[in-house]
């Protein structure tokens, strides 16, 4: 069966507001959709190999997580919300949204979430390199992923906006 809704991967260094978008795309989006934020189901089903303590973070077990997504990504409907995109396999993916931050602002929202300096700093160097940018432009074809800026709620409307148009053009392409 041909997929009735798209899979919609948004990603970012942590902070510049993946969970927002996906929230408030669920809520707009003209076809159901499924926020999953890959980070907690890694959390839930224990789909990690180890955690670091140092850096308060876990090691995935990337075989686990995609044999628990594949699934739900075939039947299409989803918003796979993550800080790294390039697991996920070309075939499961409609569009990948990355979304970008002027660095200062992220520190802010980092330090408001009680990140240790360390990871505050590692992650605030990965914006300001574009790493979580070129990883999406190295793992997906060109026209379907888009850099958009998330520093306000001007943003934040704009982009879930122009995402729920997407949305709509690709349901006429595939009749649904
Ligand atoms: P992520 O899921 O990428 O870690 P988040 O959605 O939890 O980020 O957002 C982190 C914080 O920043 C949160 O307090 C909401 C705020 N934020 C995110 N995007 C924003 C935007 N475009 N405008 C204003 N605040 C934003």
């Amino acid at each position: 069966m041909s997929k009735q809704a798209p899979v919609i991967v948004i990603t970012g260094t942590p902070g510049t507001g993946k969970t927002t978008h996906a929230q408030l795309l669920v809520e707009e989006s003209p076809v159901p959709l499924k926020h999953i934020n890959v980070g907690d189901l890694v959390k839930e089903k224990e789909l990690y190999e180890a955690y670091d303590e140092d850096w308060q973070s876990y090691t995935v077990d990337e075989d686990k997580l995609l044999d628990e997504l594949e699934p739900t990504a075939s039947e299409g409907g989803i918003v796979l919300d993550w800080h790294t995109s390039d697991i996920f396999p070309e075939r499961w993916v409609d569009l990948v949204v990355v979304l970008r931050c002027d660095h200062t602002r992220l520190w802010e929202r980092l330090e408001k979430r009680g990140y240790p300096l360390k990871k505050i700093q590692e992650n605030n160097e990965a914006e300001i390199m574009e790493v979580v940018l070129d990883e999406a432009r190295s793992s997906y074809a060109s026209e379907i992923v888009v850099e958009l800026k998330s520093e306000s709620t001007e943003d934040l409307e704009s982009n879930v906006a122009r995402i729920v148009q997407w949305i709509e053009t690709w349901r006429k392409d595939h009749g649904t």
